[in-house]
């Protein structure tokens, strides 16, 4: 049975995540740790600064971790208004939880992003191995950590894993501070006030997936058989790939009054022009064969009526 320890744990990621391993690996296997305080955990939590090493170090020791997932990180809106920030808790964090994974010979599992290209990657069908000069600080910090988990595998033989996320939807824990919040915003301001305003231009493709085929895969990468995993680290994966005009539309399906106009910012458009339309999942398909559920028309269905329930 897995022992897992997870930073970031109240994030849009980690408090589905959490949830998800309890229910796999059983409550008390998994210990959740922020920096912010949980007034009511069901399992194990701590409170977690990633910047501090030692503390990450004593923590996943006393509680017998034999794996680290590690997904505390700014967001790329967020790292672009505060690069240096970015830099130190991105870079630090994710080096003091592949110290303590070295340490203490962990399986490691970090996401990167679609942030990690840039804007002189290939747009369309973007493939696993491309040119990848991000021109964000989050794309900075995504590709260095790419490259660092590479290295802690090459090097110490520590069992890194690791993804590129696209935007992650759900209804559960809203992002902050994301380029793709836009895509979660929408179901929100659909519900409450039957129109959405949105910061990305019509026209502009990203990647998306729903937050249950983002677990799954997280699950089935770390669970797949090392031997057969050539890249390890930062597999392309993605479920759809939309613009505003048409998330919008497939919203009016079924709110059929539902308005969207556009008040473009430019920081976030800035950031969302740099990065691919859609990315080629085949490594991932084929090393540990990932398979996403939801496409846009069935994840619409589940998030509205979802949150018509949540937000009643
Ligand atoms: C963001 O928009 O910053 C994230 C991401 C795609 O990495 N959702």
């Amino acid at each position: 049975m897995k022992k897992i320890m997870v930073t970031g744990a109240l994030g849009q990621i980690g408090s589905e995540l959490v949830e998800k391993l309890r229910g796999i690996y059983g409550e008390d296997n998994i210990l959740a740790t922020d920096i912010r305080k949980l007034e009511h955990s069901k399992g194990p939590f701590e409170v977690v600064d990633v910047t501090d090493g030692q503390r990450m170090h004593d923590l996943a020791k006393d509680f017998g971790a034999d794996t680290m997932m590690h997904l505390a990180a700014l967001l790329s809106a967020t790292a672009e208004k505060n690069p240096l920030l970015a830099w130190n808790l991105n870079m630090g964090g994710l080096m003091n939880a592949l110290e303590v994974s070295r340490e203490l010979n962990l399986q490691f599992f970090t996401p990167s992003s679609i942030g990690a290209f840039g804007p002189s990657t290939p747009k369309d069908n973007t493939p696993q191995d491309t040119l990848q000069r991000p021109t964000t600080m989050y794309g900075v910090n995504k590709v260095a950590g790419e490259l660092l988990c590479d290295y802690y595998f090459d090097r110490f033989g520590v069992d890194t894993r690791g993804v590129r996320f696209p935007g992650l939807i759900s209804y559960v824990t809203p992002p902050g501070g994301g380029t793709t919040d836009y895509a979660v915003e929408i179901f929100y301001e659909a519900i409450k006030q039957g129109k959405y305003t949105s910061y990305i231009q019509e026209g502009t493709y990203m990647d998306m997936m729903y937050m249950p085929d983002a677990l799954q895969a997280i699950v089935d990468l770390m669970e797949a058989d090392s031997s057969k995993l050539i890249h390890r680290n930062a597999f392309n994966i993605t479920a759809m790939s939309f613009e505003p005009s048409e998330i919008a539309a497939e919203i009016k399906k079924h709110l059929p009054h539902f308005r969207m106009d556009y008040h473009v910012d430019p920081v976030r458009q800035a950031i969302a022009d740099s990065w691919p339309n859609s990315i080629n999942v085949e490594a991932a398909q084929k090393e540990w064969g990932f398979k996403a559920q939801y496409d846009l028309a069935k994840m619409t269905v589940d998030m509205l009526e979802k949150l018509k329930i949540k937000l009643q």
